[in-house]
């Protein structure tokens, strides 16, 4: 399968599975406080067998490595970049202003300010600089939304979205139903 063989970015395959040997999807977080959080953005890439990697990479305790990852991520092969910060969430904004690729910021839930407080960092960037910001830790939907924007390239990932998709769909239809008996 080539199913993600894109833009040339070098693919070798497992034995009887389609798994390429580079990411495609970045998903960095601020701090390993961030990762329960962002499981359930890992497991949405598992569940759809899309590449990734997973690294920790925080605005304010680590900035070197803020700026060779976010610099670096596009000509290593990663597509699309999941980033998950909490509080001062300035990771997914810095990522974004220093790379081309679609950012998906995770405004992680905090025990002072629910969350809220991660939300504007994240959603209030300036107009040029866009992150795509899912719900207050909402991290399945950015799997999800990083899925959709590989799939744009990629009809059989395009059509395990609609199955996907189907598939809700009849469990909750099955609830209804359940429901009215
Ligand atoms: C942010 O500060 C991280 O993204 C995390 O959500 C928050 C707290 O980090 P820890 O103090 O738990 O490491 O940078």
């Amino acid at each position: 399968s080539e199913l993600f063989a894109l833009e040339g970015i070098p693919v070798s395959l497992m034995p009887g599975g389609r798994l390429a040997s580079s990411p495609l999807v970045g998903v960095i977080m601020g701090s390993q406080s961030d990762l329960p959080t962002m499981n359930a953005a890992i497991d949405m890439l598992k569940k759809f067998k899309v590449p990734y990697e997973v690294d920790i990479v925080s605005a304010h305790r680590t900035p070197d490595k803020l700026m060779s990852y976010s610099r670096g991520a596009a000509d290593r092969g990663i597509r699309v970049i999941i980033a998950g910060a909490g509080g001062a969430a300035h990771l997914p904004g810095m990522v974004a202003a220093m790379t081309p690729l679609p950012v998906v910021g995770v405004p992680v839930k905090t025990s002072t300010l629910s969350g809220v407080d991660s939300l504007y960092s994240i959603v209030q960037m300036p107009r040029g600089v866009p992150v795509a910001t899912v719900a207050i830790g909402n991290a399945m939907n950015a799997g999800l939304l990083a899925i959709r924007i590989l799939s744009t390239h990629k009809a059989e990932l395009r059509q395990e979205m609609k199955d996907y998709q189907d598939e809700m769909s009849e469990m909750v239809e099955g609830m209804s139903s359940k429901l009215l008996d």
